[in-house]
């Protein structure tokens, strides 16, 4: 037990460093200085890149480039899906950072940083903020430019200070030969100006991930519908459920005795009978008009009316137990009626009378069990999933 435990968390897959932000502010050429990809990169206006898609690294870490988005009119909720979602079939649950590139002195570009910011959260309410890291394009002092995506951030995150850097790559290409070549020769000036080379850049930002003290969790299997029987995360489960619970019997009908059996005498009446054996007298016939042959029970003649009541179904002492058998419910005979149907109309499925209700819960709309999956029998938009919540053990 506490072995699997152990080779539980050993197992852990790779963890994944997500680039988001707008078009052109660097997630594609990020990558690129730090993995040795060849992902390609757009000249900062028109956007590059229009899925996610993922780079492995020795570091144990996954690299995951994203679309930019900038366009206040697409939904968060949709975008943050397509995310989660392919992180989710990527199997990465795990994510050691958040690498948020923007743009320098954006400060005025709230709405897109607040929608930003915002889709960020959702990752993980407030505690995402720890495996933050705003890096700021082109920029010769990245606190003071990204003080917008700064404040975007505070209206969710309330850590003192987020993890800030940015650089400019020294492979810019609005830099002129005449600046490159400065650049190039002169190491101070790079200092000062903030200005790395493709290894600088890769150093820079693998030491801002590894300040990172732990990876977080931002997919979980923790809910479940007890409508339609999905289990998983609350914000990747589908977009159907079932509409509305009814109670019914899908058996059909049947003809049953609904009472308990019991012995009895088919007929009411008694019959005088004799209980001895005949025998003959000893003496000559004729003597004081008695026949010869008599009953040994009470010395009658043959033929004279029984000494002892009996039942006249089976010819047994009154005493003595039922000769057949009968429903209570009907008083029907067991054996004579055999092959007749019940005396009562019941449901075949659960045996139980018609005033009783449905022992079988479905769906209103599709029928299918409740419970059951749900396919496509109603919008979760209009109806949404029952969600309980679920403890796997290890
Ligand atoms: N990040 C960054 N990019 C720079 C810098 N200087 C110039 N660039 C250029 O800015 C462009 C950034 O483009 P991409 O890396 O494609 O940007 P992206 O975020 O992947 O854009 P989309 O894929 O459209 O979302 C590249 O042409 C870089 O060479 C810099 O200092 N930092
Ligand atoms: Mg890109
Ligand atoms: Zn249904
Ligand atoms: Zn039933
Ligand atoms: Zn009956
Ligand atoms: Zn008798
Ligand atoms: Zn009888
Ligand atoms: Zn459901």
């Amino acid at each position: 037990m506490e072995l699997q435990q152990f080779n539980g968390s050993c197992e852990a897959g790779p963890e994944a460093v997500l680039l988001l932000g707008s078009t052109g502010t660097g997630k594609s050429s990020t990558i690129n200085k730090c993995t040795g990809q060849s992902i390609k990169i757009g000249d900062g206006y028109k956007p590059v890149t229009t899925h996610c898609d993922s780079y492995p690294t020795y570091e144990n870490l996954t690299w995951i480039d994203t679309m930019g988005f900038d366009d206040p009119d697409i939904d968060d909720n949709e975008t943050f899906q397509d995310m989660l979602r392919y992180l989710h079939r990527q199997n990465l649950t795990k994510v050691k950072a958040i690498i948020w590139t923007v743009h320098p002195g954006t400060i005025r570009q709230d709405a897109t940083l607040n929608k930003q910011a915002k889709l960020i959260n959702m990752f993980a309410e407030k505690d995402i903020w720890n495996n933050v890291i705003i890096i700021c394009k082109q920029s010769m002092n990245p606190e003071y430019d990204a003080r917008g995506a700064i404040q975007a951030s505070c209206n969710y995150n309330n850590l003192p200070k987020l993890k800030v850097t940015g650089y400019r790559f020294l492979d810019d290409p609005s830099f002129t030969a005449e600046q490159y070549n400065l650049m190039e020769e002169n190491i101070e000036l790079r200092k000062v100006s903030n200005v790395l080379d493709n290894e600088n850049v890769r150093s820079r930002v693998l030491q801002k991930i590894e300040e990172i003290p732990t990876s977080i969790q931002i997919i979980f299997k923790d809910y479940r519908c007890r409508a339609c029987g999905v289990e998983g995360d609350h914000r990747l489960l589908p977009l159907f459920c079932h509409m509305e619970k009814e109670s019914v019997h899908p058996g059909g009908y049947t003809k049953e005795h609904t009472k308990s059996t019991e012995r009895y005498h088919s007929s009411k009446q008694y019959v005088l009978e004799h209980t001895g054996k005949l025998k003959k007298r000893m003496f000559s016939g004729g003597c004081m008009g008695k026949k010869q042959t008599y009953h040994d029970c009470c010395d009658r003649d043959k033929g004279d009316e029984g000494c002892e009541e009996m039942w006249a179904c089976c010819k047994k002492p009154v005493e003595n137990e039922g000769c057949g058998w009968r429903y209570t419910c009907c008083q029907m005979d067991m054996e004579s009626d055999k092959g007749k149907e019940g005396c009562e109309t019941i449901y075949a499925c659960c045996q139980s009378d018609l005033k009783s209700e449905g022992c079988k819960q479905v769906c209103k709309k599709c029928g299918l069990a409740w419970g059951s999956k749900a396919n496509e029998c109603y919008s979760t938009t209009l109806n949404p999933h029952d969600l309980e919540r679920v403890v796997h053990s290890v």
